[in-house]
């Protein structure tokens, strides 16, 4: 007993250093605090994690049937982060921004998948009215502030946003006016000065505001261990004064937990919250990158963390749903997503007279 006790951990360790630190976190991440959910909230979550999934694996048909084009980056494997933040915030009330990858932060926001998927094939009746494509996904109705192509632009406004939360309570005097932001973007982008501009600010004027960083170890083909000093990204929070979080990405209820707290502590004007999840991106960079780089041991160990999967097992340990009735949900996801790219593909391009269309503010 003892000795096959030894074996596994051997193992692991072997394991462990093929997969290199980022998976060494993970394992080492034991004292988080997981939300608690009910069957309702278990089954919403499952519901959004699953749409991100499905859309995004439809998109990927799309581009490759050459349906769609430029650059489409997808969320495959990262839907744990999405849903664990945007599912514990209140919808058309609080606020969200995010990069060019966009698609599920959008869908977990309420944007309809006719909407963004009408947006990723430049119609008209897209999200952004067909003038932005997958990078630029926007809804002011879903207080959703931007999908951005460059790296870190989103982080300043989503600052702007949750500085407009406290100014409206403070100085206008609006006692609702407590909406929370949330700012997603990746590991890579930390490297990036508008990251440390940004924390420096949120914390000295206490605003209300997740940096959530999706550290997926890659940015592109560059290693993350590689390319920063300190690879622990919350702990760059300590340099502000500001509190700082680090969890299991793949885990959506670990996820949902700290930003749970993240939330509150900011609805209670406490203050800006740097929440680290640790991540992996099933796909390439983009439906361009032939993804040669990372090796297929790296690949199929975070595959067997794959997050829908962890959460039906934790859903179903608990007797809260059953199997089943997940496998109904899948089908009315795929239903509602084909429903999508119908509804996509029948929609109107904008007019070439009407290319400077929304550029002014009185055009909205
Ligand atoms: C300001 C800026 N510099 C460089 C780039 C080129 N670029 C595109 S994606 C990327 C990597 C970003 O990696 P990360 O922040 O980890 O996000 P991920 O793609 O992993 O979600 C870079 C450097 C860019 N888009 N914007
Ligand atoms: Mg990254």
């Amino acid at each position: 007993m003892m000795q096959s006790t030894n074996v596994t951990n051997q193992e692991t360790t072997n394991n462990i250093s093929l997969r290199s630190a980022h998976a060494e976190r993970v394992s080492k991440l034991s004292t988080q605090e997981p939300a608690q959910v009910n069957r309702e909230t278990g089954l919403k979550i499952f519901r959004d994690m699953t749409l991100g999934r499905r859309f995004e694996d439809k998109c990927a048909e799309m581009y490759y049937r050459g349906k769609m084009f430029g650059f489409v980056h997808l969320y495959n494997g990262q839907e744990a982060v999405s849903s664990g933040v945007i599912c514990a915030m209140q919808q058309k009330h609080d606020w969200f921004c995010s990069t060019y990858r966009d698609h599920v932060h959008a869908l977990s926001a309420g944007v309809p998948a006719r909407e963004v998927m009408s947006e990723l094939f430049g119609k008209e009746s897209g999200c952004s009215k067909g003038r932005g494509g997958s990078m630029h996904l926007f809804s002011k109705e879903h207080h959703l502030l931007g999908g951005y192509a460059f790296i870190g632009e989103g982080i300043p406004v989503a600052l702007g946003s949750a500085f407009t939360s406290r100014y409206k309570k403070e100085v206008f005097n609006e006692k609702g006016s407590n909406s929370v932001t949330a700012a997603f973007f990746g590991d890579g982008t930390c490297n990036n000065g508008q990251f440390y501009e940004c924390l420096n600010m949120a914390q000295l004027w206490k605003l209300p505001i997740l940096f959530v960083v999706e550290n997926n170890k890659w940015a592109i083909g560059m290693a993350h261990d590689r390319a920063t000093s300190d690879p622990e990204i919350w702990r760059k929070a300590n340099a502000f004064g500001m509190k700082g979080e680090e969890v299991d990405g793949m885990d959506v209820l670990a996820v949902r937990g700290a930003a749970q707290r993240a939330i509150e502590r900011a609805r209670a004007g406490e203050g800006p919250t740097l929440l680290e999840c640790l991540t992996y991106r099933f796909r390439g960079h983009s439906l361009a990158d032939p993804d040669e780089l990372r090796s297929a041991e790296e690949k199929d160990f975070w595959a067997s963390r794959d997050p829908l999967k962890l959460l039906e097992k934790n859903l179903t340990e608990k007797d809260l749903v059953s199997s089943k009735e997940l496998r109904a949900i899948e089908k009315e996801i795929d239903q509602e997503v084909a429903d999508a790219v119908e509804f996509a593909i029948g929609s109107a391009d904008p007019k070439p007279e009407e290319l400077t269309k929304y550029i002014w503010a009185e055009d909205i």
